[in-house]
């Protein structure tokens, strides 16, 4: 039973979800799409993108062999990232069980790697001190019991003779329950994902009822009480997870903050996509890290390894720029969200207590009007190098001669220096009056 924290009540998040307090203090965390489709190696859809059938499919099962993988090697980077937590793909939409599931032969303890690789990812992922999150796809395009709709590889065929959801459904519990037992503490459950509005006239979209959502929602949190739950499950509750999406404003819902969390990929597709050159630059990146909790959100950031086991050096870069600025800015980041002073341009605020923290997205010429704030800072700072900025209050009155520009009475004005710090996004801390 979480006390919805004590400062804030959020409208998605019910009472007996999960104490959210680390997940909101945590904000950056590592999303990890790694299945038998990163062996196909052109989107973890591939498989419906190509109609492919399972039997056809196979092929990828026969030919899985990450022999190079270390989740010792997964969990360092991420780490050094500055990343909190973890959410890994337990299955995907291929059905395929990165686990050893004894619900079904279709299971990587069944690929030539023969080994539970979910074990040793959890292990290595809790080593490093990271929270721990699964990925769990409520589609299956391999199950002979799911039922054929308009997103299904084998839609052309329309018939679901035979086919009998209750039964998959039945599968679907009886995994999520392997998954809650038998793997230690699960800190946030991540489903994905119901489409009920969808309608292709022969078949229909699968929502809230067609998972039993609410029986599934009642048997996750009777296992692991403290867990977190997202919102794909068709309920109408829990984090809130807009997707390659950044909202303009912090996300409320009833007038009341809720708690989100954006997912991004790097280079625009999920699973590894060796041709994809979509790649997102390191400051994009940043930025869009510093954007999502300037408006009260966590951002889970992906990486899709590689068929190998491997996370590509493109997203290694990334990740170990992300890592170096972390270093050196990480109080702006965790624990903070959106203040409610009114941000410069080019800029975003991050605020915790008396601590505001300005990222400035673009360097300017020697100065920053910062309004509202005139009167409430003791002390001004570079974050990387704890170097003073001077600022100065303006009376009402004052004009600057050189400019003839009135500067509003509420501001202050920071002198800033003329070349920008070495550093992808510049931070001033500000230490506002108690
Ligand atoms: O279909 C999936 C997709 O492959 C990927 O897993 C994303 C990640 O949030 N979720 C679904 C698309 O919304």
């Amino acid at each position: 039973m979480n006390t919805n924290t004590k400062e804030q009540t959020y409208a998605n998040w019910p009472l007996d979800y999960g104490d959210p307090n680390w997940f909101l203090h945590d904000r950056f965390g590592l999303f990890i799409h790694f299945g038998l489709y990163a062996a196909g190696a052109r989107h973890e859809w591939f498989m419906t993108h190509e109609k492919i059938h399972p039997d056809v499919y196979n092929r990828y099962f026969e030919h899985f062999e990450p022999d190079l993988l270390d989740a010792r090697v997964w969990a360092r980077a991420a780490k050094n990232a500055g990343m909190k937590y973890v959410v890994i793909t337990t299955k995907h939409h291929e059905g395929f069980a990165l686990w050893d599931t004894k619900l079904s032969d279709y299971k990587v303890t069944n690929t030539p790697i023969k080994r539970d690789l979910l074990q040793e990812i959890l292990a290595a992922f809790r080593e490093e001190g990271l929270k721990i999150g699964l990925y769990h796809s409520l589609i299956d395009w391999h199950h002979p019991e799911f039922p054929i709709d308009g997103l299904h590889p084998q839609r052309d065929k329309q018939d679901n003779t035979g086919r009998n959801m209750n039964k998959y459904v039945d599968f679907l519990h009886g995994q999520v329950t392997e998954l809650l037992t038998e793997y230690g503490q699960i800190d946030y459950l991540w489903f994905d994902f119901s489409y009920p509005h969808r309608d292709w006239e022969w078949s229909k979209g699968k929502g809230a009822t067609d998972w039993k959502a609410a029986e599934l929602e009642k048997l996750v949190l009777d296992l692991q009480p403290n867990i977190l739950l997202n919102d794909r499950l068709d309920l109408n509750r829990g984090v809130i997870t807009p997707e390659q999406y950044q909202p303009n404003e912090p996300v409320k819902k009833n007038g009341l903050p809720v708690i989100w969390e954006a997912c991004q990929t790097m280079n625009g597709t999920w699973g590894y996509h060796r041709d994809n050159l979509d790649w997102k630059s390191t400051e994009m990146l940043l930025k869009m890290l510093i954007d999502t909790i300037s408006k009260g959100g966590n951002l889970l950031m992906n990486v899709g390894p590689n068929g190998r086991g491997e996370f590509d050096q493109r997203s290694l870069d990334r990740l170990h720029g992300i890592g170096e600025w972390m270093r050196l800015h990480a109080r702006s980041i965790y624990g903070t969200t959106h203040s409610e002073y009114q941000v410069p341009a080019d800029c975003r605020y991050t605020q915790k207590g008396n601590r505001l923290y300005l990222h400035i997205y673009s360097w300017p010429f020697r100065h920053v009007h910062l309004k509202g704030l005139a009167g409430k800072v003791k002390y001004a700072q570079l974050l990387h190098d704890a170097s003073e900025v001077y600022f100065r209050v303006f009376d009402p009155e004052e004009i600057i001669t050189s400019t003839e520009t009135k500067i509003d009475s509420r501001s202050i004005v920071l002198d800033l220096p003329v070349q920008k710090p070495n550093v992808i996004v510049p931070v001033v801390e500000l230490f506002l009056e108690d």
